[in-house]
């Protein structure tokens, strides 16, 4: 079967989550993506977090399946005349350095277009042109600044950052939809393009539900989905909400039965409008249909708390899993908080690809999260990351070099 991007070729120098996120995913979407790395380190994360001695790190084989591995020295003159033949040979460069160090490599957009007019180079950086343009950024400083961090969390604690990625992935799913694009407008105009994704505006395009309630707040001084709705002031900024949904129909996290051994014996709760009737006669209070103090949901609004307090009564007499099962069939939304061992284990995400076995030659058999996008005519094939510069060769091979120029390439230590 044929793959979407059949055909693509993507000179990945991308490191570490966020670039890789985004050239993984191109890569599963049938891009031939050949991935650049310093010999005899390679990428900083194949010897991060490493839970065997000398073996690839799980933090590298995730972000890097269905890729290919080359080694070059990009500093030195013979490297650099190598990525000149990969630019012209490619479409698509991706790169997440730190501000500059392709420029400093001598590889400007200018220089770039000189080689290939038809090249897309897409970047990820921590923030866009302003005052912090030239900072390095990890995931969370992309959280704190984009507005995640002031946004999570409870009113009287800290904020919080989340153990989604949404700095370093969220913003290699932004790049690899840019690049698409960019792609997609080639076919008209002839031209590539720079794509940028700053991790500062990706995590904002992810927290745009809490742009949309500062303009609330400013105009009204209140926001009465919010936890701190009636019996707290609110400040200027929009503030921690804990659970609460954040959206029209109010929720919040109960605990089940098991809760005081087991951290995760907790569901999502939402009180939906269209099903409250259902609600009140499962948890055994249906007076509360038609009491003035339940029956509409602006009312219910100033008894969340004492609500959410009651629907737990219930919850906590059931698993989450019970729980789950008896609130389905009343179509009242909820959901199970899962562990990552329960995601780990759970049949029916090994049955779509979404979490796949992969066989690694010196790691072994290890789990990863497959494609999350599925396509009926572009099937996605998981394979185990490369090896470091598995595909030296290979490539150069490919892009017309002998043996013998393989073979100085390899002495001098430009490969
Ligand atoms: N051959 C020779 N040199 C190479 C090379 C190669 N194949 N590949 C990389 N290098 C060089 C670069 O040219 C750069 O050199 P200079 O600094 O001398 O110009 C150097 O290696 C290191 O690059 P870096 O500054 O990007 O790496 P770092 O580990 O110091 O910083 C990070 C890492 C992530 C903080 C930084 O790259 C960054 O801010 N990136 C943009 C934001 C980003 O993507 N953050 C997400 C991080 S988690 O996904």
């Amino acid at each position: 079967m044929s793959k979407a991007l059949d055909g693509v070729r993507i000179l990945d120098f991308t490191h570490v989550q966020s670039g890789p996120t985004c050239t993984q995913l191109l890569a599963w979407f049938g891009a031939d993506v050949i991935k650049v790395e310093r010999a005899g380190e390679g990428d900083a994360t194949r010897g991060q977090l490493r839970d065997i001695p000398d073996v690839d790190s799980l933090y590298f084989t995730m972000l890097n399946h269905n890729k290919r591995s080359i080694t070059l020295d990009t500093k030195s003159a013979k490297g650099k005349e190598v990525l000149v033949t990969l630019i012209k040979h490619c479409d698509v460069l991706v790169e997440n350095f730190a501000p500059g160090a392709l420029d400093r490599m001598g590889f400007t957009w200018e220089r770039i277009q000189e080689i290939n007019p038809r090249m897309v180079v897409a970047s990820v950086k921590g923030f866009g042109p302003g005052p912090y343009e030239d900072c390095k950024v990890y995931e969370n400083v992309a959280q704190c600044a984009g507005g995640a961090a002031s946004t999570t969390g409870f009113d009287d604690g800290p904020p919080l950052v989340t153990g989604a990625q949404i700095g370093d992935s969220g913003t290699g799913v932004h790049l690899a939809l840019g690049i698409v694009a960019a792609l997609y407008q080639r076919n008209s105009t002839g031209r590539g393009q720079r794509v940028l994704a700053a991790m500062q505006d990706a995590v904002l395009n992810l927290c745009r539900v809490k742009l949309r309630d500062q303009q609330r707040l400013d105009r009204t001084g209140v926001m009465t989905e919010y936890p701190q709705y009636p019996d707290t002031e609110f400040g200027k900024a929009v503030p921690r909400a804990g659970n609460a949904s954040g959206g029209g129909q109010p929720g919040w996290i109960l605990k089940c039965k098991g809760w005081e051994t087991d951290p995760n014996a907790y569901i999502y709760f939402i009180t939906q409008a269209p099903v409250w009737g259902a609600i009140c006669k499962v948890i055994g209070e249906e007076g509360w249909i038609t009491d003035p103090k339940y029956a509409k949901p602006a009312a219910r609004l100033t008894h969340l708390k004492e609500i959410f307090a009651r629907i737990e009564q219930w919850t906590m007499t059931k698993t989450k899993f019970e729980a789950m099962e008896i609130l389905n069939e009343f179509d009242i939304p909820c959901g199970p908080i899962l562990s990552m061992k329960e995601i780990a284990e759970e049949p029916s995400l090994r049955a779509t690809g979404t979490v796949v076995e992969v066989d690694h030659p010196t790691r072994g058999k290890y789990l990863s999260v497959g494609n999350p996008i599925k396509m009926s005519d572009s099937k996605t094939e998981v394979t185990r990351s490369p090896l470091l510069g598995e595909h030296t060769e290979e490539v150069l091979r490919q892009l017309g070099y002998a043996d013998d120029a393989i073979a100085t390439l390899r002495a001098e230590r430009v490969i």
